[in-house]
């Protein structure tokens, strides 16, 4: 695993996203580290900074050596599908080959792992949800593990319209589990993106398996930027650290430009007493998930923003 310790990002450092490149202290800046906030218990505080910002960023959120033992189960289960460059050891992490990426989402072998599971439902986790919500959490079935090679990334969305049924009182945690710079596919952020009131009554209010319809955004961070008015915020983040966010959060992956798998998790938490969004609920990775109408004709994206006069 390769080491760097994080310094902070400097204005006027670029960040390449995709074909666009966008600067430091301009249309990026460098998510608010929270870790202090948690470190002190200070839960008004932690809820104020969620309210206002729409996130918390806590640096070593889970003790890194976890998030590494993590990290290496799902190198091991890439290289036992030969993912893993020749020549190369299995905790490097480099891609065979580029443009391949890997999820475990439904390979619970892998997802489900003592050490994977020792990271999203670990003792630490649960104890900081319970204060959190102020009551016993639960986690989803499915946790989304994903391993991304060269190029790889998601795009422009609410998790509302993913994961949004049951209570909106919901979180999401994207856990990076390996070292990943501004080179290798971190999450970004749209700030403010939780207080756009038509944003959150139009898109956020649609269910991609109810509605049928498209479920990403936007493909372009440009137009985030320069038609939304977005200003777009990300870190480099260590394995351990987390990004805390609500269904109403706009939020991308940028393309990882490395050829080691960016790996990371991406899991929810909610009152246990509250209603749950029963797709992601199964044993054996036997939960119906999102897009489970076959052959069903979704909606385009395009189609939807004409008519909420977003586009
Ligand atoms: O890891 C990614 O690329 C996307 C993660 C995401 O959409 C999420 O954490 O909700
Ligand atoms: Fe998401």
């Amino acid at each position: 695993m390769i080491v760097t310790k994080p310094t902070p990002i400097q204005d006027r450092t670029p960040l390449r996203f995709g074909e666009h490149i966008f600067t430091f202290g301009q249309e990026v800046v460098e998510l608010q580290d929270s870790s202090a906030l948690m470190q002190a218990g200070d839960f008004p505080e932690l809820h104020r900074r969620m309210e206002e910002d729409g996130y918390l960023f806590i640096r070593g959120f889970h003790p890194r050596e976890k998030a590494e033992r993590a990290a290496l189960r799902t190198l091991q289960a890439i290289d036992e599908q030969g993912g893993i460059k020749p020549g190369t050891t299995v905790e490097e992490g480099i891609a065979a080959k580029d443009g391949q990426s890997y999820a475990f989402f439904r390979d619970v072998a892998v997802a489900h792992s003592p050490e994977v599971l020792d990271v999203v439902d670990g003792p630490h986790t649960f104890a900081f949800y319970q204060q959190y919500f102020g009551g016993p959490a639960l986690t989803f079935d499915k946790r989304w593990l994903r391993a991304m090679g060269r190029g790889g990334n998601n795009f422009f969305h609410y998790d509302s319209v993913y994961v949004g049924r049951g209570t909106c009182n919901r979180v999401t945690m994207w856990s990076a589990l390996t070292d990943i710079g501004l080179e290798n596919g971190p999450l970004v952020l749209c700030l403010g993106s939780h207080r756009h009131q038509k944003m959150i009554q139009t898109y956020g209010q649609t269910d991609a398996d109810r509605d049928l319809v498209d479920a990403v955004f936007s493909k372009d961070p440009h137009e985030m930027v320069h038609k939304f008015g977005f200003k777009l915020a990300t870190a480099h983040f260590e394995p351990g650290d987390v990004l805390i966010f609500g269904l109403f959060m706009l939020h991308s992956s940028v393309p990882n430009l490395s050829d080691r798998y960016r790996i990371s998790i991406d899991t929810r938490y909610q009152l246990a007493s509250e209603p749950k969004d029963e797709r992601f609920f199964g044993e054996g990775g036997n939960w119906l998930g999102n897009f489970y109408n076959k052959g069903a004709t979704y909606t385009p994206m395009a189609e939807l923003r004409a008519r909420w006069g977003l586009e």
